[in-house]
């Protein structure tokens, strides 16, 4: 799979199998297989010790936030550990006593390296120094922090614009290096700021800001007991946000009702047994899953519209399903949605969206007369041609049961990363904010660039066609991350200068510019100390909720530097003695940042004082019912159209997904428990009849391959596991499949890769 780089770089290391070992799909998530498996882990990356002391501090409120997912933590923290096996592997990573230092990369080169697979190079450990990889060489080599800055600095002087570099974020960042980061890169003179999110919930912004005036959810932790009905879509949170199993079962003993919407009957949405709770562990555990509607790959809107055509009929009888005061006072564009509901025939619904009429009458039974209604979801909605408009369907849902603005309701876009929101808030975003751009001329004194910048899929094609050269990552894994690897490695490799702020090595670190650099940082866990006093740092959850976070631990080195740290070298680098602002003084004083981060941001008054003990809700509209500032003043339904896809009698459409053992590209282990595959990642899930349609084998080999707008692109070697997913459908897991999603096929309006429907086919092999 070599690509005739000057590099001799694999962009997926060794393809081989493992020993696939497959049992039947788990019919419950955590109990004490979770428990066992949180500990191991922790135990074989950290030691016993320092697994004990370092969980303990995990999410308490003197400690630090969970590098995992974004949901929230309880006001009240249970001493026993409030964090889930997924943020204890995610710690473990991070904290591992593996190190990355001069001699690993002295006996590995980077093209050795990239024959390693990615579980291979994530367990290389903690990077150590800063590297430098010089044009021409295969090795990386040691350099000093001060000599690295300048090398950066002189390659953006040397840039005939800013508009040539690019600066990725991935959503670790704390809010503080955030901000820097933004406000460096603005007096750099560029809004070149694509962010993982792009790849991820920038659909749900665009869908919830068009329609309610905000792009975040409006839910907070306190509404999941409230709530009548949950609704889960397109989400997996027995593995991507696992704590959230536990507000489900606070609704469910509520008596509420869940319903999940997904192609797949993920474990951790049949039943849970909750750690924390002895009879969690010892007992039968929760039931969550009252209705499960097993949807077609990217028709939910064709299920939502089948339901909201039941609530209708029920409408027309006179029953009191809709909440005609709260559509009449506070939303515009009824009637438009009721005309077009009509437009739809019911039998063409239920055949798009492969579920049958009677589940589709149980949901609108379990809707009718519920005002209290809560709809998550995650990838399965937002990383699809049409992201934006599944998002806005599930708000005409809500919005005709009156279900925004009061408790136990509303939207709740259940985010990734454990600060994606904040990095948004502060700052990071490739949109031109006109009010930001103000607050900062006034604040710091320089006039911010009004052109708007480049998102991800733009940036790897500005790359692509050499109008950027430099590219600068905070955090994150953009080859793997991104849609289209080979495309994607030619874009990076087309660079003068790539450099990397990252904890742990990753294959970005080895598909590179002429010259690459990694600058390694300080991890969340870790103590961040300035003179001998440990500095915080802030974070916002998927809820909105601001607080602080604060590592406790030795770091895995001395020659580390925090992320704001680094951001102000690079800025000071470039700057030299030309710029008003201290660059210096603003990476080692963050009670000085957050002062200017007040001025700047809205609702961030009091900031440091308020980040204490449980932290401070920023503002958020659609949670107090206000849809004033809107056009009109109203909350606005939408009119979605059915997607369509293009595809040929024998093609399938194929979701990318996550297993049991990974976070986003770090691969933690080779299992899926919870999907009963073990010690293998090559695999696709296909329906048996599809299976025998092409006279498949259990475990046969296939290659996949995808062709859009006649560019053919090949994923090799994946064992096909005959698995409960509707015909016509597979899955696989995402970064081995990114290969196939192609950079110019996204959603509209965000432009977030359709990682989720992939139009492939299943090539059959015989190798064996
Ligand atoms: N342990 C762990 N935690 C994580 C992550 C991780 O990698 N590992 N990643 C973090 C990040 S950045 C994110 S964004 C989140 C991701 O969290 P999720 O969105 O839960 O992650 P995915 O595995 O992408 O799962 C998508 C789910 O959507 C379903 N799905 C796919 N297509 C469709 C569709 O068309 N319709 C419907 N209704 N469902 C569909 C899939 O079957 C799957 O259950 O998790 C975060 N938390
Ligand atoms: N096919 C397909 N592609 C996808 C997706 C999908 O579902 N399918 N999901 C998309 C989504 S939702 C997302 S969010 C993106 C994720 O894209 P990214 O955020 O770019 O990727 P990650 O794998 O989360 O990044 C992991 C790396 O971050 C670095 N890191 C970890 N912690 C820290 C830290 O504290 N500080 C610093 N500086 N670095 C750190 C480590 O070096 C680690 O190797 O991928 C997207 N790509
Ligand atoms: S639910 Fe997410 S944030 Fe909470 S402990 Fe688990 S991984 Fe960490
Ligand atoms: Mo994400």
């Amino acid at each position: 799979m070599s690509l005739p780089f000057k590099r001799k770089i694999s962009l997926t290391g060794n393809i081989g199998f493992s020993q696939l070992k497959t049992s039947s799909p788990s019919e419950y998530a955590a109990g004490i297989p979770g428990v066992w498996a949180a500990l191991d882990h922790a135990r074989k990356e950290m030691g016993l010790i320092r697994s004990i002391q370092t969980l303990s501090k995990m999410n308490q409120k003197d400690g630090f936030d969970c590098p995992g997912c974004a949901w929230p933590d309880p006001d009240h923290r249970s001493k026993l550990g409030e964090y889930c096996e997924n943020g204890a592997k995610a710690l473990a990573e991070e904290a591992t006593s593996k190190k990355v230092d001069a001699a690993f990369f002295d006996q590995y080169s980077v093209e050795e390296l990239s024959n390693w697979t990615d579980f291979e190079i994530g367990k290389s450990g903690r990077l150590t120094q800063p590297f430098i990889l010089r044009p021409g060489k295969v090795h990386y080599e040691p350099i000093h922090w001060e000599e690295a800055f300048n090398e950066i600095g002189v390659q953006l002087k040397q840039l005939p614009h800013p508009d040539e570099a690019i600066f990725y974020t991935s959503g670790r960042s704390s809010n503080e290096a955030a901000f820097l980061y933004g406000l460096f890169i603005r007096a750099f003179g560029t809004n070149n700021m694509p962010d993982c999110s792009n790849m991820c919930h920038e659909s749900s912004g665009v869908g919830l800001k068009e329609t309610l005036g905000i792009g975040k959810g409006s839910v907070t932790l306190e509404d999941f007991p409230e709530a009548e009905v949950i609704i889960v879509i397109g989400q997996n949170p027995g593995t991507n946000h696992p704590r959230m199993l536990s507000a489900l079962e606070k609704c469910k003993n509520q008596g509420g009702k869940i319903i999940t919407i997904n192609p797949l009957e993920e474990a951790g949405l049949l039943k849970f047994k909750n750690p924390q709770e002895w009879n969690g562990l010892i007992g039968s555990g929760t039931k969550l899953t009252d209705l499960f509607l097993q949807v077609k790959i990217n028709q939910d809107v064709a299920l939502l519209k089948a339901i909201m055509k039941g609530l209708k009929k029920l409408h027309m009888e006179g029953k009191a399903v809709f909440d005609e005061n709260f559509i009449q006072d506070y939303t515009s564009g009824f009637q438009g949605l009721m005309d077009d509901l009509d437009q739809y025939d019911i039998g063409d619904l239920l055949e798009c969206c492969g579920v049958s009429g009677e589940k589709v009458e149980e949901a609108v039974q379990m809707l009718s007369n519920k005002s209290r209604i809560i709809i998550c979801w995650a990838m399965g909605l937002t990383q699809h041609k049409n992201g934006v408009e599944n998002v806005k369907e599930c708000v005409n849902l809500l919005l005709l049961k009156g279900s925004i603005g009061k408790k136990g309701a509303g939207t709740c876009p259940v985010r990734g990363h454990s600060n994606v929101q904040g990095d948004r808030t502060v700052g990071i975003m490739h949109h031109v904010s006109p009010s930001l751009n103000q607050s900062l001329k006034k604040v710091f004194g320089f006039d911010p660039p009004e052109k708007e910048g480049l998102d991800t899929v733009k940036a790897i094609q500005a790359m692509h066609e050499k109008k950027a050269k430099v590219f600068i990552a905070l955090g994150g894994n953009f080859l793997s991350a991104s849609p289209d690897t080979v495309y994607t490695a030619q874009a990076l490799e087309n660079c003068e200068l790539t450099v990397s702020i990252s904890t742990k090595l990753n294959r970005s670190h080895l598909v590179t510019g002429k010259t690459a650099i990694i600058l390694p940082a300080l991890a969340r866990s870790e103590a961040d100390k300035e003179n001998g006093q440990l500095r915080y740092v802030t974070v916002e959850n998927s809820m909105g909720k601001v607080h602080r976070s604060q590592g406790k631990f030795e770091p895995a080195s001395k020659n580390l530097l925090s992320e704001p740290e680094i951001v102000a070298g690079i800025a000071s680098a470039f700057f030299g003695n030309n710029s008003p602002i201290n660059w210096h003084q603003f990476g080692s004083d963050y009670d000085l940042l957050r002062a200017k981060m007040e001025e700047v941001l809205d609702g961030f008054e009091d900031y440091s004082k308020r980040s204490e003990n449980l932290g401070f809700y920023l503002p958020n509209n659609s949670r107090e019912g206000d849809f004033s500032k809107l056009p009109g003043g109203k909350a606005s339904f939408s009119i979605c159209s059915l997607p369509e896809h293009k595809m040929e009698k024998d093609d399938l459409l194929l979701m990318t997904i996550r297993s049991h053992d990974q976070f986003n590209t770090t691969i933690y282990g080779l299992d899926d428990r919870y999907r009963g595959i073990f010690n293998e990642r090559r695999v696709v899930f296909m329906n048996q009849n599809d299976m025998d349609d092409r006279g498949l084998k259990n475990q046969e080999i296939v290659d996949l391959v995808s062709s859009y707008e006649g560019q053919e692109r090949l994923a090799q070697n994946f064992k096909v596991i005959p698995y409960k997913i509707p015909q016509g459908n597979l899955a696989a897991y995402f970064p081995e499949t990114n290969i196939l999603v192609p950079v110019n096929h996204f959603a509209d309006k965000s432009q977030t890769p359709i990682s989720k429907s992939i139009i492939v086919k299943v090539r059959k092999l015989n190798r064996g």
